[in-house]
């Protein structure tokens, strides 16, 4: 039933895969999360962004489930007629049994289908749908997780919706159903106890286990195999969500997880191996324009010096031009995502930016969302000040510009100790005093509610870093999420990155991580450690990361001390670099994006969906016709100019002008000589292109 087709990578230097498409005309796809139409964490970007190619590949048979909110459904979905007879039939037979189910078009691009079960609706059945687990699984759950419970009936609305779907199509089209993490986990198991006919995958994005160990500050990565995996989900209340997620992952018949780091964890706290990696990727878009990406660095970096010339009033004392933006952002998970080591790397980058007398100053922001009641004073004072200032000077520059036209005018010149009067030193001596300030401009902007004990806080008390004047490094603690309309620093998360030099985002846990991708494919440098499944991605396919902007920290194989060192010589190699050097390397990193493109990585879902056709329907789908997508084997090479890395870059001593680096420099054909050196082999499993894979070789 397959037609074979060559698909080619648009995306010039990648790996081609020759490739099958699946009949999809005969076939239904449907993907569930708790995180469609419902942004909790990464989940969500995963949904959102891989939604177009996916949509372009199965159009009006693809279909998303997720949970019911009214809120998110009136702003972020048109209703309208699921487009099959079957759907609506499966759907009424809920409806009509007293639940709620609802369908539309998700207004993000690609506009995918959505079905949405309303899970407060149909809260009466939980007793009953407890026992059912409990009968079929011996799996209870205890009434006070709510958020357990809520995925007990999510999952059940989604097991009965594929029942009566599968009664109504018999043969055709064929159900593939893509359950991603724990909270999804209870409609695959119920679907597989109730031999619905279909074929199943289960991706996690991180295992609950895993999550809990490293924020309890345990020594994960070297005692992996240790674990005694039930006792400690025991005794950390979990042990209900982990049963969920354990026999999710050994019931599905495609198991999958976004990186190799997350496939080794899953397997010891799982106790699956995964049978693909698939990795996250981005919904890239190019600009026409060539560089478009560095004008618009440029613009909203002139937008955060704004902020900045307001926040730091009267302490002003430092070189706009030569300040580098820094940032981490995310969940607030304080060690998880890695903002102990950062700021432990910060106060040292602070001591030798001291004493090699450095005059270049990194404003570092940290975005992490904690409880607070409003913005500070103190900081919204700044912006006023800042406001005033530009002001006055526009005042004064109005009244100088007319004074001077009109001596003109008169064919003169005019004396320029005079051109002003004594009123207009007045107003910008009265300006100028506004800025006198007796305190250190504020660590936070936000009154926090948690003041003596927050992490960060807490740590930026003991390491001494107030903002002092002769302090390089100064810290901005915005404990909110951007937006574009906020009075102190209105701009959106996407403007903000553009606008900074570097992302830092040393993580010790961290399954895939969109931050560090998201700076990639807007060309901004970023740090990531070899702990994260983005880091070790990089690792793999980039030969020289550094060079290319993306800084891997070792939290691996090295003690946090040395982490800490590391990570504090990127930092500072970064400084040193020239602003020439900079937007060398940003076109570099922008250079990467191909790599992290939907359009390239979407192969790793297309083979595990074909897996699970071939195990769920072994007549039908044939796995000895497939060629899986080729894994390993290429290489972005070393970048053949120079500077070959920024470290490796520097100058024998620190400081050297922007002029020294005035040698020819052409971005496109250094671009076009890295792809021709892009090696491609194919070697997953040694297979070379053409040569179909034997049934059995990915076991089953
Ligand atoms: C972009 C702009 C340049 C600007 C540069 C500043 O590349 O196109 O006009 O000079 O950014 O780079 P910097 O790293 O100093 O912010
Ligand atoms: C998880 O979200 P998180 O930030 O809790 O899933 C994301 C999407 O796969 C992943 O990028 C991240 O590392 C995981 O941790």
């Amino acid at each position: 039933p397959l037609s074979r087709s060559l698909s080619m990578s648009s995306l010039s230097g990648l790996p081609l895969w020759e490739e099958e498409s699946l009949p999809v005309e005969d076939l239904y796809l449907f993907e569930i999360a708790w995180e469609v139409t419902n942004k909790v964490g990464g989940i969500y970007t995963v949904i959102q962004t891989k939604a177009k190619i996916t949509v372009d590949e199965w159009g009006e048979n693809y279909f998303m489930m997720g949970p019911y909110y009214e809120h998110n459904f009136k702003t972020q979905v048109e209703q309208c007629d699921p487009p099959s007879a079957a759907i609506k039939i499966a759907m009424d037979s809920l409806k009509n049994s007293g639940c709620q189910v609802y369908f539309g078009r998700w207004l993000i691009e690609g506009s995918p289908y959505v079905i949405l079960f309303d899970i407060g609706g149909a809260a009466w059945n939980l007793d009953r749908w407890k026992g059912e687990l409990w009968d079929t699984c011996g799996i209870g759950l205890p009434y006070h997780d709510r958020e357990a419970n809520d995925c007990l009936i999510f999952g059940s609305l989604i097991a009965w919706f594929f029942k009566e779907l599968t009664d109504q199509l018999q043969d055709k089209p064929n159900v593939i159903a893509h359950f991603h993490e724990w909270q999804a986990g209870a409609g695959l198991v119920l679907s597989r106890s109730r031999k619905i006919p279909m074929a199943t995958i289960f991706t996690t994005h991180a295992t609950l286990l895993g999550r809990y160990l490293c924020a309890g500050n345990v020594d994960f990565y070297n005692n992996l195999d240790k674990f005694n995996i039930d006792r400690e989900a025991g005794e950390r209340q979990i042990y209900h969500r982990y049963c969920l997620e354990r026999a999710a992952v050994h019931c599905a018949h495609v198991f999958t997880t976004v990186s190799q780091i997350t496939a080794v964890e899953a397997n010891h706290m799982l106790h699956r191996q995964p049978d693909v990696v698939t990795p996250n990727g981005l919904n890239v878009k190019k600009f026409s324009a060539v560089h478009e990406f560095q004008n618009l660095h440029s613009t909203n970096k002139a937008k955060i010096q704004e902020f900045v010339r307001g926040h730091f009033y009267g302490h002003l004392d430092f070189n706009l031009e030569k300040t580098l933006f820094f940032f981490i952002a995310g969940r607030y998970e304080f060690s998880n995502k890695g903002a102990d080591v950062f700021l432990e790397s910060l106060s040292r980058l602070n001591y030798l930016l001291r004493v090699h007398k450095s005059d270049v100053t990194v404003v570092v922001f940290f975005i992490m969302p904690a409880k607070t009641n409003n913005f500070n004073v103190e900081s919204l004072k700044g912006q006023a000040v800042r406001k005033q200032l530009w002001d006055t000077a526009h005042a004064v520059k109005e009244k100088f510009g007319k004074r001077l036209y009109e001596a003109l005018l008169k064919g003169e010149i005019p004396d320029m100790n005079k051109i002003l009067d004594r009123d207009d030193f007045t107003i910008m001596k009265r300006a100028l005093f506004a800025t006198q300030r007796h305190t250190l401009p504020p660590v936070t902007t936000h009154n926090m509610l948690d003041d003596s004990t927050d992490p960060i806080l807490t740590n930026v008390r003991r390491i001494g870093l107030f903002n002092n004047r002769n302090d390089r490094v100064k810290i901005v603690f915005h404990p909110e999420f951007l937006s574009s309309t906020s009075p102190l620093l209105p701009m959106d998360y996407e403007e903000f990155v553009r606008g900074c030099h570097l992302g830092v985002f040393p993580s010790y846990y961290e399954p895939w991580g969109y931050t560090p991708g998201e700076c990639t494919v807007m060309g901004i440098p970023s740090v990531t450690t070899n702990l994260s499944g983005f880091g070790c991605f990089m690792e793999e396919h980039v030969s020289d990361p550094s060079a290319y902007g993306i800084y891997i920290v070792d939290r691996r194989f090295r003690s946090a001390d040395e982490s800490c060192n590391q990570l504090t010589q990127f930092m500072f190699s970064f400084c040193q670099q020239s602003r020439r050097q900079r937007i060398i390397q940003r076109n570099r990193t922008e250079r990467l994006s191909d790599l992290l493109d939907w359009r390239y990585l979407g192969r790793f879902y297309i083979h595990a969906r074909r897996l699970a056709l071939s195990r769920a329907f072994p007549d039908t789908f044939k796995m000895d016709t497939f060629v899986p997508p080729p894994t390993q084997g290429f290489r972005y090479p070393r970048p053949q100019s120079v500077p070959p890395s920024p470290s490796a870059s520097i100058h024998s001593t620190p400081h050297h002008s922007d002029e020294e680096d005035e040698e020819p420099y052409d971005e496109d054909e250094e671009a076009e000589r890295d792809r021709q050196n892009i090696k491609a082999p194919f070697t997953l499993g040694a297979v070379p292109p053409g040569k179909k894979k034997q049934p059995g070789e990915y076991g089953n």
